[in-house]
């Protein structure tokens, strides 16, 4: 087994990391820029090292200075954490050339799967069906022509994009050339990469992908999958799993697409197929994420298994400890990403010092949390400040799991996304598992409901009552303001609960 790993990454998913080795007597190394000295992953960590200024690119991102902290503190591998230096084929190989073992599958899977045009090229070979379209870079006149023969609308893609960056939709010929020129010269200011491709526009997808493990031995198995079509400007908001249409056949064949896909990648240890489902539920090959994601907790709790143990144990060479037909699903799990962003204000960064929090928990309810207290959340890094699951043994009494956490979620001091996920998970689309890519910005289009503005009013009219009775009372008794003090008044109304809520909140 390994003995020590470095986790170069910070926030929550070095925090569940620390927690895993820990688990499997496994040491952890920290790291942490200047900005992040009291963040809590470094409480979490074995021991931690400085590593430069709050800038990534002068630290999370600088290959250099991480390869010298695992020298120094003698650890023999890294785990890269989602985001940061996950996907950077250079480092997996640097990693390799320094005798410290990447976490992860080898450089040249990360490479092919880098490269949009190989991979669809790599996976048409190994018989995967993907979105019909080009598998190598295109000319405008190459582009023009391939689009009259497959018919609009189609996409234009960077090739080394991923992730909505460097995309065009193009729904008629005249938008074709503007289009190229634009998903072209985005391509090369993004990627430094000017190859883009095209595909076939797939109308209001899903969009669901394959959890996928596989170990050093040739052993490769699918965990079922995620739905993560709750998303907004392609960053998921909402996982859920197993996903609402998904059922057995389907499962078992966009399994073994998947596992297909990572055997002919030459794939290793944990990573995703993403899809696209149409309307028909025929699915197609999208990208591979060659990483853990950020929504892997909602796999670990449908098939009880921890995939950051599994990855350790991949990784320090050990054989899958189980087949396919051991693998089981149970229950379902959702999970909301809790942000410090200002859903009223087009969702801008809030960092800031957190003054108070409350967490959820009780039964059924799992938080991965990168916060505490009186931490100061840097404006420096992608705003999350934790992920909230909820698992059940159905999709309705998950949805009212979720429910319940996020009414005891309290997070004081900075603004969050707390109350859209409220808002979502009661929508009449949602709670009937109609999700497809473009059910979020159809909400947040919508006006809010004229009876949801009432309620708010009410609210803030009831809320502003309590106070005024809690103060009158501690007048005339000479006692603090104390919002209990309004316990005599009619109960179970909503605003007593905020009341209460307000008052935990303001100690
Ligand atoms: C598409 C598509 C429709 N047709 N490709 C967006 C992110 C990137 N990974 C691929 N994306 C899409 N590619 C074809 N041929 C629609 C999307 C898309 C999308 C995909 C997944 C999740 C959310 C999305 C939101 C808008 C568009």
């Amino acid at each position: 087994m390994l003995k020590k790993v470095l986790v170069a990454n910070r926030g929550e998913i070095a925090v569940r990391v620390m927690r895993a080795c820990r688990e499997m007597g496994v040491a952890s190394v920290g790291v942490y820029s200047e900005v992040d000295r009291a963040a809590l992953h470094v409480t979490h960590a074995d021991e931690a090292y400085a590593i430069g200024p709050a800038a990534a690119r002068e630290s999370y991102l600088n290959i250099d200075k991480i390869l010298e902290v695992a020298r120094r503190s003698k650890a023999d591998a890294i785990h890269p954490g989602y985001g940061f230096l996950s996907e950077n084929a250079k480092f997996a190989r640097a990693c390799a050339d320094a005798g410290i073992k990447f976490i992860g599958p080898p450089a040249s899977a990360m490479e092919l799967m880098g490269s949009k045009t190989r991979a669809r090229q790599a996976m048409q070979a190994a018989g995967v069906p993907f979105v019909p379209g080009s598998s190598k870079g295109l000319t405008l006149k190459e582009a023009e022509e391939l689009a009259a023969k497959i018919g609009f609308p189609v996409m234009i893609k960077a090739a080394a994009g991923g992730g909505g960056k460097g995309m065009r939709l193009v729904r008629t010929p005249a938008e074709l050339k503007p289009g190229f020129e634009t998903a072209q010269s985005e391509a090369q200011r993004s990627f430094n990469d000017s190859e883009v491709y095209l595909e076939k526009y797939i109308d209001d997808p899903r969009h669901i992908e394959i959890q996928v493990l596989a170990d050093e031995h040739g052993n490769v198995v699918f965990l079922g999958e995620r739905e993560c079509s709750v998303q907004r400007r392609h960053q998921k908001v909402i996982e859920e799993a197993p996903s609402a249409i998904v059922d057995e056949d389907l499962r078992q064949r966009m399994g073994a697409v998947a596992v297909q896909a990572a055997k002919s990648a030459g794939y290793t240890n944990a990573g995703t197929v993403e899809f696209l489902v149409d309307a028909e539920r025929n699915f197609y090959f999208l990208e591979m994420n060659t990483r853990l994601q950020v929504e892997h907790p909602v796999t670990e709790l449908v098939t009880g298994l921890d995939l950051v143990h599994l990855q350790l144990r991949i990784a320090s060479g050990e054989k899958l400890p189980f087949q396919q037909e051991d693998v089981t699903l149970r229950g379902h799990a959702i999970e909301c990403r809790i942000y410090a962003e200002d859903p009223d204000n087009n969702f801008f960064p809030s960092p800031g010092k957190i003054q108070r929090l409350v967490r959820p928990s009780g039964p059924g309810v799992r938080e991965d949390s990168g916060v505490y207290e009186g931490w100061n959340v840097p404006l420096d890094y992608d705003p999350m400040l934790s992920k909230l699951i909820a698992f059940a043994p159905d999709r309705a009494m998950a949805i009212a799991r979720m429910q319940r956490a996020l009414d005891e979620y309290f997070i004081g001091g900075i603004k969050t996304n707390l109350g859209l996920f409220r808002k979502i998970l009661q929508h009449p689309d949602f709670v009937a598992a109609k999700i497809d890519t473009g059910f979020l910005d159809r909400l947040l289009s919508q006006p809010a409901a004229p009876s949801q503005a009432v309620d708010e009013k009410q609210d803030v009219a009831a809320i502003a009552a309590a106070l005024f009775t809690a103060i009158q009372a501690s007048k005339s008794n000479g006692t603090k303001p104390s919002i209990h003090s309004a316990d005599e008044l009619p109960a179970s109304t909503a605003w007593k609960q905020a009341a209460r809520k307000e008052s935990v909140g303001r100690k």
